[in-house]
């Protein structure tokens, strides 16, 4: 009987119900022949809707006769089985920060920190055919003048004079001024966009004094690649920016999606999504947090940081117990700013770990889903790259994610308004090429592939805040990103619509 009262729910939320006759003559076939029917006749008022609201016994016959022409995409399922219920969990974290964050920041570990950022990108780039045969600044100061040299170095330093760029570098030992002409098209764009405190790889002339003169500026980059895949098809939530406890937080855009997921609502082909769904991921900013800026208790609703994530809890236990759901914190959530930072922790976050089990993860962190890799930033860093990349403006957060792979670094600049930690180990640098990124942070909702790894920004489920309001950032919330795992194919769904 519980198929007869999917039906029912189903029909009513497509406006329709069933008369007693019809009643009568479902519950007249076994159960089988009733799940089949039942999927064929929602399947046939998508497609030719019956003008009569209330069905008859006569209408169900006569429906049963008319043909199907829908894609099976489209096929909303009165399913007895749920895909993603069928389906085993298939996760492994590969990285998460929480294990290996020490208390850092002795002068030792500063240069540490360094050392080990150069030397894991030196790696990529020796990786790289057009740049193995790179030598050491060192080296190629001794060339002779006019001579061709290649150099593995970080930019320290940048500035501007009479329309040309000069970056200082620096490969530990040895350092050096490279000049770039916007003559040198492909260089300078590079040079405008690279971060400082960011590894590159320098192709040029010697020049006179500490000087190279730019033909190439190469960053370490991630090749063209075939991204891994799932063998079978399921999906994945992106979402971030919950902003729970802000009086601008979207109770019922978010409180749709938990229905959407628990399949109590959504057209059929927001339901097949739905029905595929094995894992939702959280990139960050659950809550809104308290003290994060000066007079934030303005915008706030909940004052109370264990009642935020009480509330929250409220949306992250409703999601179905089939659904794996990773959570990561932002800078909103309370543990230290700098990156990389630890998981949530129990105490405050205590009733998000009593709701359900979850996969509770620092920041950054990556793991795999079915054998596809996720590479998981809430996104801080993607202010201070949008705000120096030229060209490039806040609506456009996969532009920063972008360039964030080419660098293979996900803060490359180092004293900018992202913190970070400086540690033995950068966990900073992105080692493995990721078929998913996903981050949040900016609020806006944009994905792009970039060489086969498909970028994604989650977006928010909080409306525009005053502070956004006064520098004029226009955000995208209650917009929801859906990722098919076995196609890396992005779909949207609007919850802000009815
Ligand atoms: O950040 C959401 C977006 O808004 C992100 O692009 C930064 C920007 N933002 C929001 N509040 C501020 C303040 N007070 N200063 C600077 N930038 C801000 P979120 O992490 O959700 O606050
Ligand atoms: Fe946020
Ligand atoms: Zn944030």
């Amino acid at each position: 009987m519980e198929h007869l009262r999917r039906l029912v729910e189903e029909l009513a939320l497509a406006g329709y119900q069933l008369d007693r006759s019809a009643y009568n003559y479902l519950t007249g076939m076994n159960e089988a022949e009733r799940t089949t029917f039942a999927r064929n006749l929602l399947l046939r008022i998508v497609q030719k809707p019956p003008s009569d609201r209330i069905l008859s016994k006569t209408e169900l016959l006569e429906m049963e006769m008319l043909e199907t022409s829908l894609h099976p995409e489209l096929l909303p399922s009165v399913a007895t089985t749920i895909p993603a219920k069928q389906i085993a969990s298939d996760i492994e974290v590969i990285k998460d920060p929480s294990k290996e964050i020490g208390t850092g920041s002795s002068i030792e570990d500063f240069s540490h920190y360094f050392r080990d950022r150069f030397q894991k990108q030196l790696g990529t780039l020796r990786a790289r055919i057009d740049t193995r045969d790179a030598s050491t600044i060192g080296v190629a100061l001794g060339a002779a003048q006019n001579e061709k040299i290649k150099v593995v170095a970080m930019v320290m330093e940048k500035r501007e004079s009479q329309r040309k760029l000069f970056l200082q570098i620096d490969d530990l030992d040895d350092n050096a001024t490279v000049l770039v002409s916007p003559d040198e098209r492909g260089a300078y764009e590079v040079a405008q966009k690279v971060p400082l405190d960011q590894v590159i790889c320098v192709i040029g002339v010697r020049a006179k004094g500490d000087l190279i003169v730019a033909k190439e500026i190469l960053l370490p980059d991630i090749p063209d690649h075939r991204p891994h895949v799932a063998d079978e098809e399921i999906w994945a939530v992106l979402l971030s920016d919950l902003h729970v406890g802000s009086k601008k937080f979207l109770a019922d855009a978010l409180g749709k999606v938990i229905d959407w997921l628990n399949l109590r609502i959504g057209a059929p082909n927001q339901r097949f999504i739905a029905e595929r769904t094995k894992y939702v991921v959280v990139c960050g900013d659950i809550v809104d947090g308290i003290g994060v800026f000066p007079r934030q208790e303005q915008e706030l609703a909940i004052t109370d940081l264990y009642e935020q994530y009480r509330e929250a809890a409220k949306y992250i236990g409703a999601i179905p117990d089939h659904i794996e759901t990773v959570i990561l914190p932002g800078n909103h959530d309370p543990v230290r700013q700098a990156l990389p930072q630890p998981a949530i922790p129990k105490d405050f976050g205590g009733p998000l770990y009593e709701s359900r089990s979850l996969i509770s993860l620092g920041n950054p962190a990556e793991v795999s889903l079915h054998g596809v890799r996720l590479l998981l930033h809430h996104g801080r860093s993607l202010d201070d790259i949008l705000s120096s990349l030229p060209s490039v403006n806040f609506t456009q957060p996969e532009k920063a994610m972008k360039l964030q792979l080419q660098c293979r670094h996900l803060a490359s600049e180092y004293g900018n308004r992202t913190s970070i930690a400086p540690q033995r180990v950068d966990h900073l640098v992105i080692q493995n090429v990721p078929d998913i990124f996903h981050s949040g942070h900016v609020h806006v909702v944009k994905y792009e592939n970039y060489r086969g790894t498909q970028i994604i920004n989650s977006g928010a489920w909080q409306a525009q805040t005053d502070y956004q309001r006064r520098v004029g950032i226009v955000p995208t919330p209650g917009i929801l990103t859906a990722v098919n795992l076995q196609t890396l194919q992005v779909r949207l769904i609007n919850f802000m619509e009815s």
